[in-house]
């Protein structure tokens, strides 16, 4: 049988590397996409043992060209698209970049699949920041978008753009709105694998204290790993639909920090007032954890919890990794890095 072809864009990003692996293990070929510059960011790939069974290509989401040329070279099966600029606080600063990329780019991704082959299928990687200051209640597909940033309004447009292009043409495009996924592969600008690196860098005495924002927002937190498997089964489900991926659970950055703190060994008390609270070591003494107001951004998301009932009822996906296994996955990968004298990245 005719092997599956895939393009991955954003192949050397967290979900590119992990769904990479997924897909190679199903057999598919596998192309995966990098921004082309003076150095090439393939540890991900690399770490998974993988870099060599991946066709790597070239493309940048601003340039049409670039995606025409490769869409009409590797004519695929199914489009992943997972390039983005994906750091919230980023798209503050360069909140244009961030609509040309997040926004404009899934739509010259989809001008070319109708022009070129309308039977090529299609993922849009949505997120769960399209929602925004939602309250305490669980999100599903029905909830309402309320986008707090430059990216989740431009991944608005991204998901708005998918569900468009299939009804007007008949487009095989669906789109996941992802909540947060973390893993050991994770970018240390994300809390999460900021609060694990940092901690352990503490540990070994290569660093002083752990610096964050806003301690109290909370976060539906899942495993990476989890979350392609569901990115997979919507590509493979008979109609094209959206979905959420949830764990279904919250826990704000505090506790995501205490637990991640116990795991490195502190022995952590809590001190100070609320919007100046910071956590030091009952054993040393010493100030471990502290507030900088330089991460808060302009506009936050204070809470985030997902409802994946459709996605468990109609693909059978259920995330399998919990919060605490997760914090101890990416606590013992960076230890291990440390060890090894390895620069954590
Ligand atoms: P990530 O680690 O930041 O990876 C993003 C990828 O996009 C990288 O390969 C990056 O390349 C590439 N990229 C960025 N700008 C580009 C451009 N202008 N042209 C071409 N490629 C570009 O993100 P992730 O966590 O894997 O997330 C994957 C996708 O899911 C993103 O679209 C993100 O917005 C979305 N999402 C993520 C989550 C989550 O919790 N992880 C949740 C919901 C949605 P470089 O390596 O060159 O930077
Ligand atoms: O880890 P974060 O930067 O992730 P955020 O903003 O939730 O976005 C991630 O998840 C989205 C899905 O919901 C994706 F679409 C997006 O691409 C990305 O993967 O921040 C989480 C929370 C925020 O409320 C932030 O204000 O942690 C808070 N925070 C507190 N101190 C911090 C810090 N965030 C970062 N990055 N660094 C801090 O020092």
């Amino acid at each position: 049988m005719k092997k599956k072809i895939a393009l991955i864009t954003g192949i050397t990003g967290q979900d590119g590397a992990y769904l990479a692996n997924l897909l190679i293990n199903k057999g598919y070929k596998v192309f995966g996409s990098y921004r082309r510059s003076s150095s090439l960011n393939l540890w991900r790939l690399e770490e998974l043992g993988i870099l060599e069974s991946i066709e790597l290509v070239s493309l940048e989401l601003l340039e049409k060209s670039n995606i025409e040329r490769i869409i009409k070279l590797i004519n695929p099966d199914e489009i992943y698209n997972l390039a983005a600029q994906s750091f919230v606080s980023l798209s503050f600063e360069n909140p244009i970049y961030t609509a040309q990329a997040d926004a404009l780019g899934v739509l010259k991704i989809l001008e070319t699949i109708r022009a070129v082959n309308k039977k090529i299928k299609f993922y849009q990687a949505s997120s769960s920041e399209m929602f925004g200051e939602a309250n305490s209640k669980k999100l599903n597909e029905d909830s309402r978008f309320h986008p707090r940033s430059p990216y989740a309004i431009a991944k608005v447009f991204g998901h708005y753009i998918t569900v468009n292009y299939r009804e007007a043409y008949g487009i095989f495009a669906c789109s996941g709105i992802l909540f947060n996924h973390e893993s050991p592969l994770r970018g240390t600008e994300f809390v999460t694998r900021k609060i694990t690196s940092t901690l352990v860098e503490i540990q070994a005495g290569r660093k002083k204290n752990l610096e964050l924002g806003n301690y109290y927002a909370r976060r539906d937190w899942g495993f990476a790993g989890d979350f392609v498997e569901g990115i997979w089964k919507m590509m493979q489900n008979k109609q094209p639909k959206d979905y959420v991926l949830a764990t279904g659970e919250e826990h704000s950055v505090k506790e995501f920090a205490d637990l991640a703190a116990k795991m490195v060994g502190f022995n952590l008390t809590w001190k100070g007032s609320k919007h100046n609270e910071y956590a030091v070591d009952k054993n040393t003494n010493k100030i471990i954890i502290k507030k900088n107001q330089e991460y808060n951004r302009p506009a936050d998301v204070s809470f985030l919890k997902g409802d994946s009932t459709k996605a468990k009822k109609e693909l059978g996906w259920k995330p399998k990794v919990k919060f605490k296994e997760l914090v101890k996955l990416m606590i013992e990968n960076d230890k291990k890095k440390s060890l090894k004298g390895k620069i954590i990245q």
